[in-house]
């Protein structure tokens, strides 16, 4: 069991301002956000990178990603597009060692990415 900060939004330990919860899954704005729309998806059995979490039980990562496009769809993403990124150790520039999926809408992105 890790001690991340998202181990502690998830326990309710610290606040977040979250947009969806069930037992799957936790979705929160994120505190820095790249887009007029940037929240993170998080699955409620953690794993720190993708990686780790693919050793799950596929139909829980099937679960996992319906709740991503769930999310999206009830933030309005659905008709102009969304961009999902999943950043993994230190190429990807992940900051934090709880898998999260960021979902980022609201404006054209674009490509490639930094
Ligand atoms: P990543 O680089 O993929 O690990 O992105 C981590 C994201 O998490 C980054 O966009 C900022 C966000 N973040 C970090 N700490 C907090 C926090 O305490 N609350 C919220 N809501 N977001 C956070």
């Amino acid at each position: 069991m890790g001690d991340t900060i998202f181990d502690k939004i998830v326990r309710k330990e610290i606040p977040s301002d979250v947009v969806f919860e069930d037992e799957v899954a936790l979705a929160f704005r994120d505190i820095n956000p790249q887009a007029p729309v940037h929240v993170l998806v998080l699955p409620k059995r953690r794993a720190a990178t993708l990686t780790e979490f693919t050793d799950q039980d596929p139909s829980y990562l099937g679960e996992f990603l319906k709740r991503v496009s769930m999310v999206a769809k009830q933030l309005g993403l659905e008709e102009n597009g969304f961009r999902v990124v999943i950043n993994q150790g230190r190429h990807g520039q992940q900051s934090v060692a709880y898998l999260h999926v960021h979902i980022l809408g609201g404006r054209q992105m674009e490509w490639p990415p930094g």
